[in-house]
Parts: C-alpha cells; sequence; structure tokens
C-alpha cells in the first residue's frame, strides 16, 4: 500500500485538475444521457469522471471509486473508498460560471455514511484553480499550478456570517423554509451560483450559509449526500462551521442508497442552529 494513500489521492486529483480545466471548451456539448440521479450529462462530465476515475483506481490502497456519473461503485482492489463528483455544477459550463471537483474518501464500503469519511476535498475551476483538503484538523487551502499544490495557508470559517445562497425554486421551498429564509435576507447578502463548491467557497471565505432544502415535490432536495453533501459537511466541520439536514450533521445521516439525495446546510454555526430552529421536514 502507498505510504499515504489518503495524499496521494489529493496529489492524483491536484495533477488531473489542469487537464479537467484544459479540456473543458472542446467538451462543452449536452449528451443525449443522463446520470443515475436524472441530470443530464455533459461530455466534460463523463471525461472527467473517466480521466479521475482510471487514475484515483491506480492509487495503492484505493478499494473502491465511485462518482455521482456512475450507476455502480467500482472495485479497484484494497483500502479506502473514494467518492467523486468529477464536474459540480457542470450545467455552468454554458455560461462560463465556475465549478468543481468533490471528493471523499471513506474507510468502509459504498454505501455508507458520513461518519466514515476520514478526508474530504474540492478544487474549485474558477479565475484560478483552488484546492481545499481536510483531514485532521483545519483544512489546508492550495493554489493547483502545473498541478501541483502551493499551500495558502488554513482555511477557517470567519467569525461573523455574511452571504447566503439556497438552491431550488422559490415557489418549491416548504413554507417553514421560505420563512426562514426571509429573515435571513434582511441580515445576509445574497450569493448563489449554481454550483455547490463555488458557493460553499464563498462562505469559507466570508462566513455565511449554503444550502440545498427539501422541496415540496422532491423532500430530499437535490444534493447527493456521498459525492456531495457528506463531503462537504466534513470541510466546513473542520473550518470550524456546521452542517445539518435540517436536523443533524450531515455527517451523521445514514446512507442506505449509493445516490442518496439530502437537504444540505453547511455555514455558521449561528445560521445552522436558525436553520434548524425554524425548519421541520
Ligand atoms: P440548481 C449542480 O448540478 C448541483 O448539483 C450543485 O453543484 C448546485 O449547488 C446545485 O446542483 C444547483 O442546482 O437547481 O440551482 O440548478
Amino acid at each position: 500500500m502507498a505510504a499515504d494513500p489518503i495524499e496521494a489521492v489529493f496529489e492524483t486529483v491536484a495533477a488531473t485538475a489542469p487537464e479537467i480545466r484544459a479540456g473543458l471548451p472542446g467538451r462543452r456539448t449536452t449528451l443525449d444521457q443522463q446520470n443515475e440521479t436524472g441530470d443530464q450529462q455533459l461530455q466534460a462530465d463523463v471525461w472527467a469522471d473517466e480521466l479521475l476515475g482510471d487514475r484515483l483506481a491506480a492509487v495503492e490502497g484505493i478499494g473502491e471509486y465511485a462518482s455521482e456519473e456512475r450507476k455502480e461503485v467500482a472495485d479497484v482492489g484494497e483500502g479506502y473508498a473514494v467518492a467523486v463528483d468529477p464536474l459540480d455544477g457542470s450545467s455552468n459550463l454554458k455560461s462560463n460560471n465556475p465549478m468543481g471537483t468533490v471528493v471523499g474518501i471513506y474507510d468502509g464500503s459504498l454505501p455508507t455514511g458520513g461518519h466514515d469519511l476520514v478526508a474530504a476535498g474540492f478544487v474549485l475551476y474558477g479565475p484560478i484553480t483552488t484546492m481545499v483538503v481536510a483531514r485532521e484538523g483545519r483544512p489546508e487551502g492550495y493554489v493547483v499550478e502545473d498541478g501541483q499544490r502551493r499551500s495558502i495557508g488554513p482555511v477557517e470559517l470567519p467569525e461573523e456570517p455574511t452571504v447566503f445562497g439556497f438552491g431550488g425554486r422559490e415557489p418549491d421551498w416548504p413554507t417553514d423554509f421560505a420563512a426562514y429564509v426571509e429573515g435571513v435576507r434582511n441580515e445576509l447578502k445574497l450569493r448563489y451560483g449554481g454550483a455547490m463548491i463555488a458557493d460553499v467557497s464563498q462562505v469559507l471565505t466570508y462566513g455565511g450559509i449554503f444550502g440545498y432544502p427539501a422541496l415540496q415535490n422532491r423532500p430530499s432536495g437535490k444534493l447527493r449526500l456521498l459525492f456531495e453533501a457528506a463531503p462537504i459537511a466534513y470541510v466546513v466541520e473542520h473550518a470550524g462551521g456546521r452542517s445539518s439536514d435540517g436536523d443533524r450533521s450531515l455527517l451523521s445521516v445514514p446512507a442506505n442508497t449509493l445516490h442518496q439525495r439530502t437537504p444540505t446546510f453547511v455555514g455558521n454555526e449561528s445560521c445552522i442552529e436558525d436553520l434548524e430552529a425554524a425548519v421541520d421536514w
């Protein structure tokens, strides 16, 4: 087994990031197919998944690879399970807005919940390519240049919340959540861009709350537990914040199926407390 398979995973993701970014311009077309949770797939989704799937499967100490773009878990040897959203927010490609890659490393066979996470992180394809990696203690921030990570120090949630962003159409929000948001609007500034990673990066930088609630027509919301919600909850909780599905930490939500969805909220403790007091779903 590699000396440190977890480090090897994040080195591999960083090394692959420039190729994913460079390949985006030629892969903006929508394929005539959907992923397991019904998202229309872009060529870029499938390509990023193929790149990361091949490379992460080759990492010693990784036993399973799963992705938001694949129906089943791939058995790739012995060791940790890696769950990836290869191109989070890929619908932003058409409008040239930021996207990301999300990585969760689980010490257990998938599907398993966030309690089995041993590390998590993300790449943000913004004006520059950055990465955040959480293992023990505070997450570390990096700029990714030529596939190498250059540390820019620990990531710590600011004390004071400043921004908020919630997904879904307001008419589809549960009434108790809609009433809660009216209060938030009077306190915080709206920052919502349609890619979880970019919106969570705003919260990690400026403080506040990001979420995708339960919807009246979709009680589990939209975001995927293993590929999006649990990994980002791991990062934000290590950065001094909290996470919730409206009731409890996202790291406590049991995973029954691989592509399970969950209402998802991450941010400052005070924001999460207000949210949990306001909703009952
Ligand atoms: P909506 C992207 O498809 C994603 O999974 C998250 O990255 C993002 O937060 C959310 O869905 C956006 O959903 O309904 O606002 O387009």
